[in-house]
């Protein structure tokens, strides 16, 4: 029987396990990754396993998240990265140098290999035939320490591409019909791999738009072959040598296969506030908007820039519309400056930003009250943008430009403004790795300022809880409403802080009254509806309620990284086996269980007595995240193995 690339993958990668759909793997991690707003948490666990150097094939630390420093905390933490990285063998990518995934994919990235990120858009290098996923900061530092890493074996669902491309639409109408196909809920246990003619005509930056926003699906990764495409770029990054071709078997076995012409797919819109809240762009034409945002992991390559540039070129951005325009990396940066594309887009009226994630985590540029903002980014979570109010509206760059200078939405199929400026991904890129520290061959004093606390203690898991309903929710509660970024990033590495914004956007009354119980002994449980814990793969988002006394949290679904991570700190996380009790939960019912750990030793499910009820609970962890639930979390269970 033939198979996969993702298969070919993990198979070479295979250290636990048999490849069974379904059945838990471990797979060796060749490279990992983390950037500033989850590393800090990674990199002060990792310390703590007392590892003294990486084991891994290559570790890179990216500052891009945290870039805006209003006070001392941020560069604290960045200076604290840098001495910390150099001591244990990790490449140090200083602020300024670009996102993470955009320069993963530039100067590392390599077909054939595993990589493991703390940032959900790691599968970006599913691009260049990689399988790349996101995970919580702890699973990093484990994988850092030489640790497999541990995930369901998966379905993969094929997409297959024929036909190529009309101008003027481009590779981010192709994730966003995607999204509209799939949606974001219902794809946990997927990996979705392109075959197909239509991969040929895609470039490895178009690729890299796909496979990033395939995060937005929900799937564990997405991947492409590793074609003579591949190739090119890897040449054109001075980086030929780690090419090898990986293309799937002729027979190669796919749980389900969906067809995408692409010369039929149209200029698409993500409409407020789900990334599969899908239009065609023809049906939103004429709407009138306030912003433009033209950068992020998913559209700020090369091409995507000199394109929107061309557009722009001897044009301006429309009276009412603030345009912003964020390199993805400093290479990016430098190749649109030195090719005069970054004259015609300052002339045209853009606002230049750094290269780092900005207005795409809502550091920087929110919207007026009530504003429509156009972001070729790939998340538009109600608030993410630092406007509670704002529409924000995911789109391609053409779309953007065109958009930027109408002052309204403009469906790019009807009313192009010239010829589609064909752009080409360069022979020779602009290579300078000078902003990546390498690690240093002897000891280096670590830096620790105020802002970097302690890594997250916890306890062992008790057999018989009491407490409270904390927080009752409805579906698709994100990462973003659990712990919001923004504004908050910057107290990422001080546990005890950060938890104080725990629900702030959904019950800012929440973190006070946990903590408060918390202190009388009462514990807290959260329950939710559908897809509990979409987006970001930020731990913090288990960390800061385990720090309240959160101890389970219940609901009808849970996204993959996010249900790993609550294990990881202790917390259960169960669903209904009866959905229709969820119903009669209220905030502020009691709850008790007891023989929790025996429950959790051996059985499927859990009974809850929560306002009075007997609620029948499915325990949502492996055999191996059993272990990991009773020893209070990942950190004691590696120690305990060490
Ligand atoms: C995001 O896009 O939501 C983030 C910010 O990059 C997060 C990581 C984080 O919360 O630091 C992610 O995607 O994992
Ligand atoms: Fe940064 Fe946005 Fe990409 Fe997250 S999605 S890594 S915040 S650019």
């Amino acid at each position: 029987m033939g198979e996969s690339v993702t298969y070919k993958i993990l198979r070479e990668h295979l250290v636990d396990g048999t490849l069974d759909p379904g059945s838990e793997i471990g797979i060796r991690i060749d490279q990992t990754l983390t950037q500033d707003a989850t590393g800090t948490m990674a990199y002060l666990q990792f310390e703590a396993m007392g590892i003294p150097r990486v084991k891994t094939e290559l570790s890179v630390s990216y500052v891009d998240h945290n870039t805006l420093q209003m006070g001392f905390e941020n560069a604290d933490d960045h200076r604290y990265l840098q001495t910390m990285n150099a001591n244990f063998g990790i490449h140090y990518s200083r602020a300024g140098n670009g996102i993470c995934h955009q320069v993963h994919l530039e100067r590392f990235g390599r077909p054939g290999a595993t990589l493991l990120g703390s940032d959900s858009h790691t599968p970006t290098g599913g691009g260049i035939g990689m399988i790349a996923i996101g995970a919580g900061g702890l699973d990093v530092a484990v994988a850092m320490g030489g640790g497999p890493f541990y995930l369901a074996c998966h379905r993969v669902v094929n997409i297959m591409l024929t036909g190529s491309l009309r101008p003027w639409v481009s590779a981010k109408d192709v994730i966003l019909t995607v999204l509209g196909i799939l949606t974001t809920k219902g794809n946990v246990g997927t990996v979705v791999e392109y075959t197909g003619p239509g991969v040929a005509t895609l470039s490895v930056p178009e690729r890299a738009t796909i496979t990033n926003m395939g995060a937005e699906l929900g799937v564990t990764t997405s991947v492409f072959p590793s074609d003579e495409v591949t190739r090119a770029f890897l040449k054109a990054q001075g980086r030929e040598a780690a090419w090898i071709e990986l293309v799937p078997d002729s027979d190669a076995v796919y749980h389900r296969t969906i067809e995408i012409d692409l010369a039929s797919v149209e200029p698409m819109v993500a409409c407020p506030h789900s990334p599969d809240a899908i239009k065609r762009a023809a049906e939103l034409r004429g709407m009138k908007i306030t912003q433009v945002a033209i950068g992020s992991c998913t559209n700020a390559s090369y091409k995507d820039l000199a394109t929107v540039a061309k557009i722009l070129a001897g044009k301006k951005a429309h009276p009412d519309v603030s345009l912003i325009v964020a390199p993805g990396s400093r290479q990016v940066f430098e190749m649109i400056a030195r090719d005069g594309s970054l004259a015609d887009l300052i002339a045209s009226g853009a606002r230049i930003m750094e290269s780092a994630c900005g207005f795409c985590i809502g550091s920087g540029q929110a919207p007026v009250t009530e504003g429509v903002s156009l972001r070729t980014n790939n998340r538009n979570f109600e608030g993410r943008s630092g406007t509670e109010s704002a529409q924000v509206y995911l789109v391609s760059p053409e779309l953007a430009a065109l958009s930027a200078i109408a002052g309204e939405l403009v469906n790019p199929l009807e009313r192009p403004v010239a010829e589609y400026p064909s752009v080409a991904v360069p022979d020779r890129f602009i290579v300078d790795d000078s902003m990546i520290v390498p690690p240093s061959p002897t000891p280096v004093d670590i830096f620790r300022g105020p802002n970097i606390g302690e890594p997250p203690y916890t306890e062992p898991l008790l057999d018989s809880i009491a407490g409270v309903v904390g927080a009752r929710l409805g579906d698709k509660i994100t990462t973003d409403h659990i712990m919001p970024a923004g504004a908050r990033l910057k107290y990422r590495s001080n546990i005890p802080k950060y938890a104080q914004f725990v629900f702030e956007g959904v019950d800012p009354a929440f973190a006070a009254a946990a903590l408060a119980n918390k202190q009388k002994g009462v514990y807290t449980a959260v329950v939710a509806g559908q897809s509990y814990g979409q987006g970001s793969s930020r731990e913090h988002a288990a960390i800061c309620p385990m720090h309240l006394g959160v101890r389970l949290v219940i609901a009808k679904s849970f996204e993959r990284i996010h249900s790993a991570n609550l294990v990881n700190f202790g917390i259960v996380p169960l669903v209904f086996a009866n959905p229709t009790d969820y119903d009669a939960i209220v905030k502020g019912d009691a709850f008790t269980v007891s023989n929790l750990r025996e429950a959790v030793k051996s059985m499927k499910t859990v009974t809850v007595k929560i306002g009075g009820k007997n609620c029948e609970l499915e325990i949502v962890a492996s055999e191996r995240q059993r272990e990991i639930l009773l020893a209070g979390g990942l950190l004691n269970y590696t120690k305990q193995a060490r």
